[in-house]
């Protein structure tokens, strides 16, 4: 009778705001972990999971969540991202209904709006995958490549410049782990809050190459405690990134309007339109507008 139950159960807005709530108030609980919050981890995950997508084959994107497989998991992208999967296998224990792909993609909202970014719309129905849906390694972007390789790897998901650009000012938050990809530290003086100050610091601060035995990284010249990746940089050389990268430092409404789009495209990468419970996205609340 009890499984009977669980099968006919169809969830409302409500069920997954109940889902958004616990991951809000899980990634508070990082204590120690690197700045306090587990936000920039998750929402890694969700990105990770949804820059697959190929829109020639239709293949990869967020429907299937294929991270949990392997070899998917154990791309040399995806390094430390077992940490993100394993909190929301908690979030999962208790919400046993809930895809996986909608409960990263979930994760990756709660993540941007709590850590106070805007309003991602956001809207359910993606189904738990296979291993053989599982991509090829490759299609996420290499860090020390240039804007060839940016238009090529975000042109395959159908992203054009200006996305490509304000997608990128999600290095607005957290950082870089020498043992997960090589790099080393934070781009940002406050990585856990959502702010286009990852523009502005490329325009305002000067960026020398690091001397160290790590892969080649950018530090600024001041504090010598931000960094910026080649692809990072590359958005202030070359002309057309430029443009949006300026207009982005100069108006932060602008980033955060043309930044919650472009995610909430991302997110829905590879999931056919008939999958999803309803046409208009919905808009989750965040604790704060909870509280009376
Ligand atoms: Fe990123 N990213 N990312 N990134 N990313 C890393 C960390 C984080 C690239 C490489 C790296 C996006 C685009 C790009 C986040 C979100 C997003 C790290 C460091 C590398 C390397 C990983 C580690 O050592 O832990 C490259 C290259 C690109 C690109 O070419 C544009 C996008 C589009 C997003 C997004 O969310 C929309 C976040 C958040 C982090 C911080 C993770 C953490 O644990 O902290």
């Amino acid at each position: 009778q009890a499984a009977k139950v669980q099968v006919n159960f169809v969830p409302t807005k409500e069920d997954y705001q109940q889902v958004y709530n616990k991951i809000a108030e899980l990634l508070d609980e990082a204590g120690e972990y690197d700045d306090g919050s587990y936000g920039p981890v998750i929402l890694r995950l969700a990105w990770h999971s949804s820059g697959t997508y190929d829109k020639e084959t239709n293949t990869g994107g967020s429907n299937y969540a294929t991270m949990r497989f392997e070899p998917e998991a154990l791309h040399g992208a995806n390094n430390g991202l077992n940490i993100a999967r394993d909190l929301m296998e908690k979030i999962k224990k208790e919400f046993e209904w809930i895809t996986y792909g909608d409960l990263w993609t979930l994760g990756g909202v709660a993540a941007v709006q709590e850590m106070q970014g805007p309003k991602i719309p956001w809207r359910p129905g993606r189904i738990d995958g296979f291993a053989a849906d599982a991509t090829p390694d490759g299609r996420l972007p290499d860090a020390t490549q240039g804007s060839d390789h940016l238009r090529k790897i975000f042109g395959r998901m159908g992203f054009n410049d200006q996305e490509i650009v304000a997608l990128s000012g999600a290095h607005a938050l957290g950082r870089t782990h020498r043992d997960r990809s090589g790099f080393e530290g934070p781009w940002t003086f406050s990585p856990t809050t959502l702010t286009n100050d990852f523009f502005k610091l490329l325009f305002s601060e000067t960026w020398t190459w690091k001397k160290w035995n790590g892969p080649k990284q950018l530090e600024d010249k001041a504090t010598k405690s931000l960094m910026m990746l080649p692809t990072d940089y590359v958005l202030v050389q070359d002309k057309s990134f430029k443009k949006f990268a300026r207009q982005y430092a100069d108006d932060n409404d602008l980033f955060f309007r043309d930044f919650a789009k472009v995610v909430s495209r991302l997110f829905e990468l590879g999931v056919p339109t008939q999958q999803f419970v309803t046409s208009e996205p919905w808009i989750m609340k965040s604790l704060e507008d909870q509280q009376d």
